[in-house]
């Protein structure tokens, strides 16, 4: 089929819209509420206009990213009317948008302003005047924020919720000018979602954004009296210098040390050390449950994936790892062990953790993940806070010289560790020490291949040695798949022995903490993982049980493995 755009001939295939034909000719139309990765294009931002002339019928106007291109048509993206067409669209969509941009959690990198810069606004005549608050109250999540007034009805939550997660938490509600989106129930606890933050990444403005801690955080770090630890999660180093201009996937882990020196933090830590505790203890739960014919076990150190369990799934929690999460395995750690041997009184230290995630603001809030009446883990901050903290403090990670970490507790991990963030991960680690257990020697080849694909839900038969014998896991990352294994297992229609599970598709390198691309999502999943194999492969331990400090703190502190104080400092339960 054959058809014009702009005077130049094209061939195209049937069905395929405007928009498609021209990105396909790297012809630029702008959109907004249209998000080809997540196949979103509702139409109803209108800004993708575009001038439409056939033969025998009068010229339309018509939206390019969801009109099907038809034979002869003759399209123009930049005629004068089209220019000036876009340009009244997107100053009603300003117009019905609170238009507070500096105290926008998306100043700096909000897709509206840049589309209202692309089609020329240069002035928006109408304002809604009236008080936005009242009209729209702000549901304030523990760990996201859901703000209708900054709504400007794309849908791409909605979309991303339902379709790539398959949760349906989200709704478009009331009407005309004070429509937007809301949970479903009204806020996050009655509602279905569990935090994972997929809706935050695609949402264009500021409707959707995590609660911002990193007040609190210069608060602690202001105060003297205070003791601040920081630790970043195993995607942080792979997955921030793309904000401040690095190539994407690099690992700044030295930057990063640096930098948070330069802000005044007193102890850097690494949530991989966490991790490899994580290994330690939940290695030797599973095979204590493969001994008593206790099949499956779940993962727990995602937790968007324990809220669904607990929410969705409520009959299948025994099946959830009491592992506590690396995370807040570091923290108990910190104000525990750190802590008596720097000689530093708990109640003075705060633990302030950098995430890839949203969800790990709710768990660091979980009462059962406490110590002593406090929290274990004070404050979480998600990447994007992260680079708001140094933004804040004047601090850019490009002109940092690399440093290393130099507390000789807790900041050493293994290769095991640092591959958690990736899907397959965390069992690939877990299989590594417990070969070594059950057969008293390393296994031959550390890289277990199978279990490195990227498929949604992937399945493997894995060979433990001694008394197990071959074993059947499970890896899955997204909610939609796991959703569906999970049916599976429920029925009895499929059995594993182990199963890893990441709320967000790709794992923690794309959790819904991280970095925003704007007209794409999750666009550089395998760089980042590229990266942390490639840590691993250069890590002097590659094992969790050769990581040194881990065996210190074993040898001076907890015992061993499921020791009465390893249960009680690093298990937990779930909530009914
Ligand atoms: Fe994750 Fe984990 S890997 S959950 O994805 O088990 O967030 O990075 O910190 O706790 O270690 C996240 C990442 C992270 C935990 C670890
Ligand atoms: Fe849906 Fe996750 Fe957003 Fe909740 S946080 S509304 S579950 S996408």
């Amino acid at each position: 089929m054959q058809a014009s755009i702009n005077g130049q001939s094209y061939q195209f295939k049937p069905g395929q819209t405007i928009l498609q034909v021209a990105r396909e000719h790297d012809i630029f139309i702008p959109t907004l509420c249209e998000l080809n990765d997540i196949d979103h294009a509702p139409g109803t931002c209108r800004v993708c206009l575009v001038e439409v002339q056939a033969d025998g019928v009068p010229t339309r106007y018509l939206t390019a990213c969801d009109t099907p291109l038809q034979e002869g048509w003759q399209v123009l993206t930049r005629s004068a009317k089209v220019q000036e067409m876009r340009r009244l669209q997107l100053e009603m969509t300003m117009a019905d948008h609170h238009q507070s941009c500096s105290t926008c959690k998306r100043n700096g990198n909000c897709e509206l302003l840049a589309v209202a810069n692309s089609v020329g606004l240069t002035e928006v005549r109408f304002h809604y005047t009236q008080g936005w608050e009242n009209d729209e109250p702000v549901d304030e999540g523990q760990a996201i924020i859901y703000d209708r007034s900054r709504c400007i009805r794309c849908q791409r939550c909605v979309a991303v919720c339902r379709n790539v997660q398959n949760i349906d938490s989200l709704e478009l509600a009331g009407w005309g000018s004070t429509a937007g989106i809301r949970l479903k129930g009204g806020s996050v606890e009655p509602s279905p979602c569990v935090t994972c933050g997929q809706c935050v990444m695609v949402c264009p403005t500021g409707a959707l954004s995590e609660r911002d801690q990193t007040q609190e955080v210069l608060d602690y770090l202001a105060d003297p009296a205070i003791t601040t630890v920081f630790q970043m999660a195993p995607a942080i180093r792979v997955g921030f210098g793309e904000e401040f201009g690095l190539p994407p996937g690099l690992n700044v882990e030295g930057q990063i040390i640096a930098a948070l020196r330069k802000l005044g933090a007193d102890i850097i830590l690494d949530t991989n050390f966490g991790a490899d505790v994580v290994i330690m203890e939940e290695g030797t739960e599973l095979l204590g449950r493969l001994r008593q014919k206790k099949s499956p076990t779940f993962t727990s150190c995602c937790p968007a994936w324990i809220t669904f369990i607990e929410k969705h799934y409520p009959d299948m929690r025994p099946m959830l790892s009491s592992t506590r999460s690396p995370q807040q395995t570091l923290g108990v750690i910190a104000k525990t062990y750190l802590a008596e041997r720097r000689g530093i009184e708990p109640a003075n230290m705060r633990v302030v953790s950098i995430m890839p995630c949203t969800a790990k603001k709710e768990e660091a809030r979980r009462p059962e993940l406490g110590h002593d009446g406090r929290p274990d883990v004070d404050v979480v901050l998600t990447m994007r806070e992260f680079a708001h903290l140094l933004r804040r403090e004047g601090i850019d990670l490009k002109h940092m010289e690399p440093s290393a970490y130099d507390d000789p507790y807790m900041s050493e991990y293994s290769g095991a560790g640092a591959i958690f963030a990736t899907t397959g991960g965390v069992m690939e680690a877990a299989l590594r020490t417990m070969y070594y257990v059950v057969n008293g020697k390393e296994l031959e080849h550390v890289e277990i291949g199978q279990l490195r694909g990227f498929e949604n839900v992937r399945t493997a038969h894995v060979n433990l040695g001694g008394e197990f014998g071959e074993i059947k896991v499970a890896m899955c990352h997204g909610l939609k798949g796991t959703r569906e294994l999970v049916e599976e297992i429920r029925a009895g229609r499929m059995d594993f022995d182990f199963v890893e599970v990441m709320a967000c598709p790709g794992g923690c390198v794309d959790g819904g903490g991280t970095l925003r691309s704007k007209k794409a999502y999750l666009p550089y999943a395998l760089k980042r993982r590229a990266t942390l194999y490639d840590i691993d492969r250069h890590t002097k331990a590659r094992q969790s049980h050769n990581n040194q400090q881990v065996q210190r703190l074993y040898a001076e502190f907890l015992g061993a493995p499921h020791s009465e104080k390893a249960h009680h400092l690093l298990h937990t339960s779930y909530r009914d």
